[in-house]
């Protein structure tokens, strides 16, 4: 337990090894939404993870409210990593996800992510779902997510949901 606990620290501590394989962004408002991508799911059955970086340029903060799958899986949450007891747990962050003005907030492996249920089919290398992102006063931004590789590796996540 005490070395997946520093194995998962150290992750996210760390920088990414190697910059993305195809990096893309999307703007809408004050707010850019940098490299929008997904791990490869080994089966339909297992929750997917997507992940990205939003940085607000702008003087007001921001809130994600919503995050829809287009057509792809049945739901998708918005999850933290909190840690319990010495033991890290996954949370929905039910009242969405705020980007503070002037800053960058990122989910990234070993931190918060997009959590993709029901998928219709397995997430596979080079696939690109849609998702919608649902901003409270900005409205809505539909952004490709590219299914890819991380270029690291990472230790397991406890997935109990
Ligand atoms: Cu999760």
């Amino acid at each position: 337990m005490i070395k997946a606990i520093l194995a998962t620290l150290a992750l996210v501590a760390a920088p990414l090894a190697a910059a993305p394989a195809f990096a893309h962004d999307y703007v809408i408002g004050e707010l850019k939404i940098d490299h929008p991508w997904a791990r490869p799911t080994a089966t339909n059955r297992q929750p997917g993870a997507g992940f990205f970086a939003i940085e607000n340029s702008g003087e007001t903060d921001q809130r994600l409210i919503e995050v829809r799958p287009e057509g792809f899986a049945e739901g998708i949450e918005i999850h933290a990593i909190v840690e319990e007891d010495g033991i890290f747990r996954m949370r929905n962050m039910a009242d969405g996800l705020v980007i503070p003005a002037g800053e960058t907030v990122a989910l990234e492996p070993g931190g918060m992510h997009l959590m993709m249920f029901g998928l219709a089919e397995p997430l596979v290398e080079g696939a690109t779902p849609s998702v919608t992102l649902v901003f409270e006063d900005l409205g809505e931004i539909e952004v490709a997510l590219t299914v890819e590789v991380p270029q690291m590796v990472e230790p397991e996540m406890d997935h109990d949901h």
